[in-house]
């Protein structure tokens, strides 16, 4: 398969609300979606770097500047025969994950509709729905969280993950735990801790939490270590794991007993699919994380959670959970908990090629 064009696109998207985490905050999202063709076809990826660097240190304007000068000039014009070494050409760009995975995510999408099958199916997807959760950004009010809190119940998400920080967290929680006993409840931390917060991070032991996303460093594991002995809560590692190397680092320091993979975050669907392999051989869970995307990055992320080892439900909400309105459509709906698999041609939903002329902020062609 050939790239013969590539074209980068810009949208701006409003967050339905402002969504906190411990680090900071967004509301208004710049979205940048990919399209390529090649041999008759398209392909299509969102790139997942969010507005600053408070999750990661790619941010959109990062990602903007590496696809442009770096990743399509190295690609548009080349052959792949697996979507997996669509990035061959420009394997010598060091790190830039979320830039990269853009690209391999949007090759994939292209090959699954070569072969006339769904994302899902060419990437080894055995489920047709998946289990889905919902994450709530920091509040600093009860009561509204409360009431939030029962609205998603009331949609049926599987679980429902609590963004904390030190001031908002155990007795949060807590209170969560107290008014919505049967519910599966889950923490992200967004690295808000260090070890000397032992004491605390061990009293979410006494609330039946599924698991404790990132509380240390972004970047570190070693200390993942030291406080998954010290507590009985489940460490599931996000920030920290970029690559399938970070994940067998973690697995032999018994890091964590849980892995959150965002396709974005570790460069693409073959890295993906390593850290899943690798956690499902050691006999651990993994489950597919978001970025706050639109339904093409959604669309992905539905794909990717159709493996076998997303045993546990992904924070892969209904379309209308961020958005007054998505990209694409049909849009992602959420039913008792679950998600549908779409079954089209590669991603699966139609793409709103009007709206997104219409509010196009700036694109660049390749090719
Ligand atoms: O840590 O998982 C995270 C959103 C932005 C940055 C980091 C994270 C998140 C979420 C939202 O938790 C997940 C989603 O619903 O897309
Ligand atoms: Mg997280």
């Amino acid at each position: 398969m050939r790239i013969e064009r590539a074209t980068l696109i810009e949208i701006p998207l409003r967050l339905k609300e402002f969504f906190e985490i411990s680090s900071g905050g967004m509301q208004d999202r710049r979205v940048i979606l990919l399209k390529i063709e090649g041999d008759g076809l398209e392909g299509w990826s969102e790139c997942v770097a969010a507005e600053t660097p408070g999750y990661a240190y790619e941010t959109t304007e990062t990602a903007w500047h590496v696809l442009n000068d770096f990743l399509l000039p190295g690609v548009v014009g080349q052959d792949f025969s697996e979507p997996s070494e669509a990035l061959a050409p420009v394997s010598w760009v060091r790190g830039h994950g979320m830039a990269k995975a853009a690209v391999e995510m949007a090759c994939w999408d292209m090959a699954a509709r070569a072969d006339g099958v769904s994302l899902s199916k060419k990437l080894g997807g055995t489920r047709s729905v998946v289990p889905v959760g919902v994450s709530v950004g920091i509040k600093h009010d009860d009561g509204e969280l409360h009431e939030q809190v029962a609205g998603f119940i009331d949609d049926g998400y599987a679980r429902v993950k609590i963004k904390i920080k030190p001031g908002r967290d155990v007795e949060v929680l807590a209170g969560l735990r107290d008014a919505f006993p049967d519910t599966a409840f889950m923490a992200d931390a967004n690295s808000a801790y260090t070890l000397d917060d032992i004491p605390r991070l061990k009293e979410f032991d006494a609330l039946d939490l599924t698991m404790i996303e990132q509380p240390l460093r972004y970047d570190d594991i070693h200390h993942h270590a030291r406080l998954q002995e010290a507590i009985d809560t489940p460490v599931c590692l996000d920030e920290s794991i970029k690559t399938d190397a970070d994940a067998e680092l973690a697995l032999a320091l018994s890091a964590c007993r849980i892995i959150n993979i965002k396709p974005g975050r570790v460069g693409g669907f073959s890295e993906s699919r390593r850290i899943h392999d690798r956690m499902d051989a050691a006999g651990f869970p993994v489950w597919c994380g978001g970025m706050l995307e639109s339904g093409v990055g959604r669309a992905h992320n539905v794909a990717l959670a159709s493996l076998p080892n997303f045993r546990l439900p992904g924070d892969i909400s209904a379309s209308s959970r961020y958005w007054e309105r998505d990209i694409v459509s049909p849009e992602f709906v959420v039913s008792d908990g679950e998600m549908a698999v779409p079954t089209g041609p590669g991603i699966g939903v139609e793409i709103d090629l009007d709206r997104i002329t219409a509010l196009t902020t700036r694109t660049t062609t390749h090719g």
